[in-house]
């Protein structure tokens, strides 16, 4: 009699959690980005190449997420969803996370009050019970219940999160190791480690791999989605608001797995059209006889066999397209700064800034480095 008012009690406790959890979901924002109340993201320290003089001028090959002190906004986090489909995903996670949580309270009651009641005394045998039909029944339901719960609202999500019949920029992003490159489509271009996209406006992307498997994850834009070679896979979302947000490679895939991420930075239309049209140009002249003088030296290098340089001789494949490198943020795929000391720390000894990556130690002197340098930071 007891133990049969514990299970209904314990099944109209699961259930009750239930319920408030299901309303959450009829909580989300509106899927219009520009309902979002979220303020906009200052851009932080790795967003903008310009801050760069506030680092401290000790950490040349400092992490870039390890040198910002504070918790900014370039900590990712699917509790701060910048999209649509990133709210989505959040709410699921809290309706989840409070019915297990309800399922764990409930579990941890009974056997406690089981504990006390029924612990073993020695001089009574507890009456035993045998093919309670009631119980059975009850026992078998209350699961079945909640798993039909959480598999209508990941289900709903899921529908929620389908990539739309037509969007209005489309991407193609395949995972290397360990380094990202971008091609837009209707667009002539290659990229590397960093995009740009427009606010309000809806994305979608092929993702692909030309070696192992990789994952796509921008936390505050949505899902993530593995990349596979020789396959595509296809994600979409609406970036919300103007910022700039980190992405990272989900899936383990080597040695600098973690050293593999790439930034958004989500712009306004007109900044994303500039973007647009700077990058399809070719690479700029070198115009400081320094940088003039490292434009001719790396065409006798090895680098045109791995890299492009639109409007140059280089025309190489296996690593990140240049023709626009000083515009970037970043290097190595968001590992370091892009910055003069930086870059010199880079070509000086790739292996030294990110072991086992696919870009040799290459000796050169330190005069023809400085060269290079100045001409790859010319490259805007
Ligand atoms: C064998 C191929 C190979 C050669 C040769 C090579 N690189 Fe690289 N390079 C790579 C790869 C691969 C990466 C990406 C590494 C990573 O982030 O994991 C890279 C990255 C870079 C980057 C950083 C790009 C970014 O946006 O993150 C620069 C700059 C660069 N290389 C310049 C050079 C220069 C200059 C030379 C010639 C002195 C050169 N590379 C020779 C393969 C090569
Ligand atoms: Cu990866």
């Amino acid at each position: 009699m007891t133990r049969r008012a514990l299970l209904i009690a314990a099944a109209v406790i699961a259930l009750a959690l239930c319920l408030p959890a299901v309303a959450l979901g009829h909580e989300t924002p509106s899927p219009t980005p520009t309902s979002t109340p979220t303020p906009t993201l200052t851009p932080t320290v790795i967003a903008s190449p310009a801050s760069a003089p506030s680092a401290a001028p000790s950490p040349v090959v400092a992490p870039v997420a390890a040198s910002s002190p504070a918790q900014g906004p370039d900590t990712p986090s699917i509790l701060r969803p910048e999209s649509p489909g990133g709210a989505d995903i959040k709410t699921l996670t809290i309706q989840i996370l409070v019915i297990l949580s309800g399922v764990a309270i409930t579990v941890w009651v009974i056997l406690t009050i089981v504990i006390l009641r029924y612990r073993h005394r020695p001089e009574a045998e507890v009456r035993q019970t045998h093919g309670n039909l009631t119980i059975e029944i009850i026992w078998t339901a209350i699961p079945a219940v909640i798993i039909a719960v959480l598999f209508f609202l990941t289900i709903r999500t899921t529908g929620q999160l389908a990539i739309p019949a037509s969007t209005q920029v489309h991407f193609a992003a395949t995972g290397h190791r360990w380094w990202w490159e971008f091609e837009f489509a209707g667009a002539t271009f290659k990229t590397a480690n960093e995009i740009h996209l427009p606010a309000e406006q809806t994305v979608s992307a092929d993702l692909l791999s030309t070696d192992v498997i990789h994952s796509y994850w921008v936390p505050q834009m949505g899902g993530k989605v593995d990349m596979i070679p020789g396959h595509i896979n296809r994600i979409s979302f609406t970036p919300a608001t103007v910022g700039t947000f980190l992405g990272e490679c989900s899936e383990y895939c080597g040695h600098q797995h973690a050293n593999m991420r790439f930034l958004v930075f989500v712009d306004s239309s007109a900044d994303f059209a500039r973007w647009m049209a700077d990058e399809q140009r070719p690479a700029r002249k070198p115009t400081a006889p320094e940088a003039v003088a490292g434009a001719e030296f790396i065409t006798t290098m090895a680098c045109g066999g791995c890299h492009t340089i639109r409007g140059t001789s280089l025309a190489g494949e296996k690593g990140p397209d240049l023709t626009h490198f000083g515009s970037r943020a970043t290097l190595g795929a968001v590992a370091l700064r892009n910055t003069p000391e930086n870059l010199t720390r880079w070509l000086e000894d790739p292996q030294a800034v990110k072991p086992e990556n696919l870009m040799p130690r290459i000796q050169m002197p330190a005069d023809r480095i400085a060269q290079l340098v100045a001409y790859l930071e010319e490259l805007k």
